[in-house]
């Protein structure tokens, strides 16, 4: 109730988690495989060992997933990691897509 008694809506009780999103890397014919390594390492906490298994997936299947987020955190990814292959001139891309 407010001040005047009224009934105020209250919002409903959360019985879900938020959505997850997947950011996903794309491949191209043109950013070198050790840049993409970085990248994994850099943004998506990846040792080497597991950086390069991406990158490979990357390379061979056309795309695999880095991480998965909640929408906030997963869309700061994405913007990162084009701002950054742009500063280095690279056309390396990264979408997010809902689990
Ligand atoms: N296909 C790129 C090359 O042969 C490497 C690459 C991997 C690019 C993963 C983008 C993503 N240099």
């Amino acid at each position: 109730k407010n001040d005047d008694g009224v009934e105020l809506a209250k919002a409903p009780t959360r019985l879900k988690p938020p959505p997850l999103y997947k950011v996903m890397l794309l491949n191209d014919d043109f950013t070198p495989m050790d840049f993409v390594v970085i990248v994994l390492q850099q943004f998506f906490s990846k040792d080497r060992e597991q950086a390069t298994r991406i990158m490979l997936k990357v390379h061979t299947e056309g795309k695999g997933v880095c991480g998965v987020y909640p929408k906030d955190i997963a869309a700061t990814k994405v913007d990162q990691v084009i701002e950054f292959a742009r500063q280095h001139q690279h056309p390396l891309q990264c979408v997010m897509e809902e689990n």
